[in-house]
């Protein structure tokens, strides 16, 4: 199997933890992942759908109490508290472990114990990773699966080499003779990072980021403490080819909170005439300097995890496409003939429906049919428009950062930053209106620096001082450009003024031009705006007075703005770099100009 002699150990010592009825090392195969679907099918977990409509995929209903990731669970143990920093949940490791070997002890009695070894990112990539999950939970080696390069290969690669540990168990112990449920997980969930130690400890929930752990644990919070010590970048950014008619393919990486439609950005269809959007990526970016200077990219993933509701052939029909086959579909709705259902695919809803708790469903329903936080798990490579170069071990050079939010005034469409220290800046002010009831009062901004808030394994104030060190070290001139972008402004009467979606290829134009060198800015006080004209328009309808409104700074509203960022930055104390605290006073200084 492994001649990795911590490996052997480490699984023999979570198994004499954990105690598993039995031990069982994935190999990846296509047959393995027949065996483990047929078991969740008798175990009423999964349903397979219609093979005629959706071939060799999958339907499954989580508990209701275990439905999205659980950031107040979420913890980062490191040995000094301030390294975990203002924006984590800390516990001293020592106290953390103390808790969670009492947790974990027996916690996979009458289970499975399964071994996955999984890269993040191409097999043998010197960008990419190698992780090993111990999991009590098939639907995680199905999701697994898909979602990363797991199995035997992924041994040969990692020879004697390092791995994450990553430890994860439903913690719902099956009493001998007793009946599985479909979803066991345990009210208690803890969701644990040892950023110094490389491993990750999961316990309680079988869902998405909690329970998958290459993804936000691993690929995120772990790989962004490694990135910090070996200096690169590990960043929560979707990647995206661009190619002009006549014109060479150029990449950018993109940072928005959640909301925004990083999926729908990553899979953009455009709609100016002979334009292509082709995907690296939609969620997860790790970038490397090169040989050659540039920032070099790959998504370290092979699959999407993405959000269902609102994903239709109108918003996103590449990611509709991806999902038609070989795919996982969690707490979505069920239709009569077995495929899937949820609230926005079509414009005209199914009159009859199993909803995601298992009910019966009507048009007339008070509820969704599908839960907000309901997901399509989809293999990458069945992407319409993935790119040709999506698994190229040396990643993708990128050209441009994008930052973004969702707000409905002040930001406009699209600026450029004055350098890399102000684009840094620009990350640490990202922030976006909240959209979910769940998450907080609707209407208000929650700041989310670098779409990383939950997801940064260590001190934000470190985190962007990192930054700051990269564009230092960085041949300036192969450095790439940082922009702001904000396809959220509202006009008076509450309606959106820009389209958004297809026609985003405008905004993406202007930035490859100006990547290019094009002269098509003048210097505002916040940054570089596009000139009048300069985002082309052409066979759209949009009058002239409107895009001004979408490029207006309203001189109170951004003092308004300075006065809320200065208030932010104050939770970051000591560890707010300089740098910083210089852009938000020269900014300041700039708008007191206008
Ligand atoms: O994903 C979105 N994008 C990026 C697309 C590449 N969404 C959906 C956000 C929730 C996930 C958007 N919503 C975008 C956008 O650019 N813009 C908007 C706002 C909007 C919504 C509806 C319309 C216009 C703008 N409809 C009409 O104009 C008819
Ligand atoms: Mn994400």
């Amino acid at each position: 199997m492994t001649i990795n002699k911590e490996l052997i150990e480490w699984v023999n010592q979570m198994a004499d933890m954990c105690k598993p009825d039995s031990v069982y090392w994935c190999n990846g195969s296509d047959e393995e992942y027949r065996e483990m679907t047929d078991q969740l099918i008798k175990n009423g977990t999964f349903l397979k759908l219609n093979e005629n409509k959706r071939p060799n995929s999958y339907y499954c209903i989580s508990n209701p109490a275990d439905v999205a990731r659980v950031e107040d669970r979420t913890f980062i143990c490191t040995v000094n508290e301030e390294d975990a920093g203002p924006t984590n949940n800390w516990i001293d490791p020592v106290e953390m472990k103390n808790t969670l070997n009492k947790k974990f002890s027996g916690s996979m009695k009458g289970r499975t114990m399964y071994v996955i070894p999984f890269s993040m990112g191409p097999l043998g990539s010197e960008i990419s990773h190698i992780g090993v999950e111990v999991t009590d939970s098939a639907y995680v080696v199905c999701n697994m699966k898909i979602m990363t390069r797991m199995g035997k290969e992924v041994l040969d690669v990692l020879g004697n080499g390092n791995f994450v540990k990553c430890l994860h168990s439903v913690g719902a112990p099956l009493e001998a003779d007793k009946k599985d449920v479909p979803w066991p997980n345990n009210p208690e969930k803890y969701i644990v990072h040892f950023p110094e130690e490389k491993a990750i400890w999961s316990f309680g929930s079988g869902y998405g980021g909690n329970a998958l752990l290459g993804k936000k644990c691993f690929a995120l919070r772990i790989a962004s403490s490694m990135a910090r010590e070996e200096g690169w970048l590990a960043e929560h950014m979707l990647i995206v080819g661009i190619t002009p008619p006549e014109g060479e393919k150029k990449y950018i990486a993109a940072a928005f909170p959640s909301a925004c439609g990083k999926t729908n950005l990553a899979m953009l269809t455009p709609t100016l005439p002979g334009w292509k959007v082709e995907t690296i990526g939609d969620d997860i970016a790790w970038m490397k300097f090169g040989k050659d200077g540039r920032l070099y990219a790959i998504n370290p993933e092979a699959g999407f995890f993405g959000v269902a509701p609102g994903t239709s052939m109108d918003t996103n029909p590449n990611a509709i496409l991806s999902m038609n086959k070989n795919s996982i579909f969690t707490n979505v709705a069920l239709t009569s003939d077995h495929d899937v259902w949820w609230e926005g695919l079509t414009s005209q809803k199914p009159t009859k429906l199993t909803d995601w708790k298992g009910r019966a469903w009507t048009p007339e329903s008070k509820e969704p049919a599908a839960h907000p936080n309901s997901r399509f798990t989809a293999p990458a490579s069945q992407c319409p428009v993935i790119d040709s170069d999506w698994e190229n071990p040396k990643g993708v050079p990128i050209s441009a950062i994008l930052f973004g939010g969702r707000r409905e005034d002040v930001v406009p469409l699209v600026y450029e930053a004055l350098n890399w220290q102000h684009g840094t800046f620009l990350g640490s002010i990202v922030s976006s209106e909240i959209t979910a009831a769940a998450t907080g009062n609707i209407g208000n901004l929650r700041h989310d620096p670098f779409a990383m808030l939950p997801f940064c394994g260590y001190n934000m104030g470190d985190y962007f001082a990192h930054w700051l060190s990269i564009g230092k070290n960085a041949d300036q001139a192969k450095l790439p450009k940082v922009f702001f972008v904000n396809w959220f402004r509202k006009d008076e009467n509450g309606k959106f003024i820009w389209p958004g979606y297809g026609e985003n290829i405008r905004v993406l134009k202007w930035i490859l031009e100006r990547v290019d060198g094009k002269d098509s800015v003048v210097k505002s006080a916040i940054g570089y705006l596009p000139r009048k004209g300069a985002v082309d328009t052409s066979g759209m309808e949009i009058s002239p007075e409107r895009m001004d409104t979408l490029f207006e700074i309203k001189k109170e509203a951004w003092l308004g703005e300075v006065e809320e960022i200065k208030n932010y930055f104050k939770i970051f104390g000591s560890k707010l770099p300089k740098e910083l605290d210089e852009e938000v006073k020269s900014l300041e200084e700039r708008i007191k100009q206008i």
